[in-house]
């Protein structure tokens, strides 16, 4: 069965026996790996509550010193899948020799318990008051009393929602805990991981995710039904009160499910979404860290960016370590050369899990030589090459401007010539975010994961998208914040914005499949009603100039010689995000399909208008 994470899902046992020689296989590659036999355990783990959880155990058979223990904690299941990806996602960690432990959290599986999703860190002074944080501590503090043969130190690793688990055993944590992994960890659900960015809401990922975790203990696959794309699927609901109220009882209650509660209650960035938000719990890196993101992570591509810049703010020590690369949700734990049609020339994610992972977990559990990471390490795409810098972004990037010019050009000056691009933003006709058919999120075959690196001519030809271009002299290598920074205005009284910056190969590229090709390399939604705050939703004045500011995320990419930098505009991207009205309403979740209406959206450029996309540019 397919699990909500995609990290969990790609990984299926096909053939077991001894745990030691797994056979498995992966999308699109059988891999056949030895390991050191393990002997398989379970665990129920009473926490402070009595709530018990329940864990299993790896224990290498021949073991013959202390190990440390590698943990991870999970929603998805502790049985065989996760157990897998211990083999399959880090076949250098298992080789290395860890006892290896997996706890179901709370609520799920078979843990005792409520789930709650990214459940609020609780009131420290409060001594019965639980949370993922103390969770951790208890199951530490057990492990450590009750499984012979660890030598005292525990370490924490997880991608996604296990990531968001490994950065709260890190707060607060027991003092056994000597190292923590979060992997493209959720940060905060509101302002750019799973659920909302910037305030516009993820449709299709906040409807099927609750849906496929919320309905029982256990996954649920999600169907839209036969053949049925969820763009019609979800176009055709209109607002997601509708997709709710459609769906029918999705729990034996009748009672909506509770996520699908919080989005419908909660559209703007209250106290919910506040208490939520890992970024305003992180202050001080507690556990040496090592934070790990993607940049082409369609899930948590902020999370891992915002920890590591808010931990680095209280890194005296020199503990808080970065690694990016360009990757889609966990597709790290690949040996894979390319991801969609970005060829890497290396299988990067070995070389990630084997120089710095591993090295990682031996250096801090086991105190061996050989981890060298001064404190970032990036895959620049363009070049194909690592980078290693003391910060990030490093020293060396300047945020410089580039403007939007008349004639749709890019320049590196404001030009002297006012100018205006406008479209028709139709939410009858919403632009989609990737080709069609859209598969629900995790359904055999979706391509859900590689949709950012998706050639982006299907949308350029549409009137409802502008478009500045700019032909790339010399190479151009941007490592950083990319930041845009638009003036426009509506007609209408709400409105979204959505930007990209792509990169255009040329028409007579070596590789025939990259010829015209056009790659994201950033992309971001604003919804412009929280123009005045996330806390804040207001109408805007139609026909109103206003400065639109906000961050594509972190980018490192060379734009070589030859190619053409292309910033696009449009004010829909669709499923991912709910269309806006285009009219205010107090609630864009209940909008009633009247309240969708056209807007003509105006960028405007001139001296006191000085739109263009701010960009971290090393050298060109
Ligand atoms: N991206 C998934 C998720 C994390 C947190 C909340 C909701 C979804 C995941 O893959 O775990």
């Amino acid at each position: 069965k397919l699990g909500p994470s995609g990290q969990a899902s790609r990984v299926t046992v096909i053939s077991g026996g001894s745990p030691g020689k797994e056979i498995m296989r992966r999308t699109g590659d059988a891999v056949q790996r030895d390991f050191p036999p393990y002997e398989r355990q379970e665990a129920i783990i009473p926490m402070r509550d009595g709530v018990k959880l329940h864990a299993i155990i790896l224990k290498p058979a021949n073991q013959h010193a202390p190990l440390p223990m590698l943990m991870a904690r999970t929603p998805y299941g502790a049985g065989e899948t996760t157990m897998a990806s211990f083999y399959a996602d880090r076949p250098e960690l298992a080789r290395a020799q860890y006892i290896y432990v997996c706890e179901d959290i709370r609520g799920r599986f078979e843990s005792e318990g409520e789930f709650l999703m990214m459940r609020p860190l609780a009131d420290p002074s409060d001594p019965k008051a639980i949370d993922e944080s103390t969770d951790a501590y208890d199951t530490v503090a057990w492990l450590l009393v009750n499984v012979p043969g660890n030598n005292g130190r525990v370490g924490v690793i997880g991608i996604s929602y296990p990531g968001f688990l490994a950065m709260m055993s890190g707060i607060g944590p027991h003092p056994a805990v000597k190292a923590i992994s979060p992997q493209a960890p959720m940060i905060d659900v509101w302002k750019g991981d799973d659920f909302f960015h910037n305030g516009a809401f993820r449709q299709t990922y906040g409807y099927d995710y609750a849906l496929g975790i919320e309905s029982g203990k256990e996954n649920t696959d999600v169907q839209y039904g036969d053949n049925v794309d969820g763009y019609d699927f979800f176009l055709e609901r209109g607002s997601f009160a509708e997709d709710v109220r459609r769906a029918g009882a999705q729990t034996p209650s009748g009672a909506i499910l509770p996520t699908w509660r919080l989005f419908l209650d909660h559209p703007a960035y209250d106290n919910v979404w506040y208490l939520r938000g890992v970024e305003h719990h992180l202050t001080a890196v507690a556990v040496p860290t090592l934070t790990v993101g993607g940049y082409y992570d369609q899930e948590d591509m902020w999370g891992p960016q915002e920890e590591y810049s808010v931990l680095e703010r209280h890194d005296a020590n020199h503990q808080n370590f970065l690694v990016l690369g360009p990757w889609q949700h966990g597709s790290w734990s690949s040996s894979s050369r390319h991801l969609g049609a970005i060829q890497y020339g290396e299988p990067i994610g070995t070389e990630y899990r084997k120089q710095i992972e591993a090295s990682f977990f031996a250096r801090f559990l086991k105190d061996e030589p050989g981890f060298d990471l001064e404190d970032t390490a990036s895959f620049q795409t363009g070049s194909n090459k690592w980078k290693r810098y003391a910060h990030f972004p490093p020293a060396e990037s300047t945020p410089t401007k580039l403007y939007l010019n008349a004639g749709k050009k890019l320049g590196w000056q404001l030009g002297s010539k006012p100018t205006k691009s406008s479209y028709i933003s139709d939410p009858r006709n919403p632009v989609p975010y990737r080709h069609r058919p859209i598969e629900p999120t995790y359904a055999e075959g979706s391509h859900w994961g590689q949709w950012m690196t998706e050639d982006q001519r299907f949308v350029t030809r549409r009137k409802d998208v502008s478009i500045w271009t700019l032909a790339v002299g010399n190479d151009l290598t941007l490592t950083g914040e990319v930041i845009a920074d638009l003036f426009t205005s509506t007609t209408g009284s709400d409105g979204d914005l959505v930007v990209k910056l792509i990169d255009r190969y040329p028409d007579d590229d070596a590789d025939p499949a990259m010829r015209g090709y056009e790659l994201m390399t950033n992309e971001e939604i604003f919804r412009e009603r929280y123009l005045n705050g996330f806390d804040q939703p207001a109408a805007l004045k139609p026909g109103e100039v206003r400065e639109v500011k906000y961050s594509l995320h972190a980018v490192d990419h060379v734009f070589k010689k030859g190619h053409t930098i292309m910033v696009e505009v449009q004010s829909t991207w669709f499923p991912l995000y709910d269309r806006n009205p285009q009219t205010f309403v107090p609630n864009i979740m209940k909008a009633d399909p009247g309240d969708y209406k056209k807007a003509k959206v105006t960028i405007v450029s001139d001296l006191s208008h000085p739109s263009g996309l701010i960009l971290p540019v090393v050298s060109q």
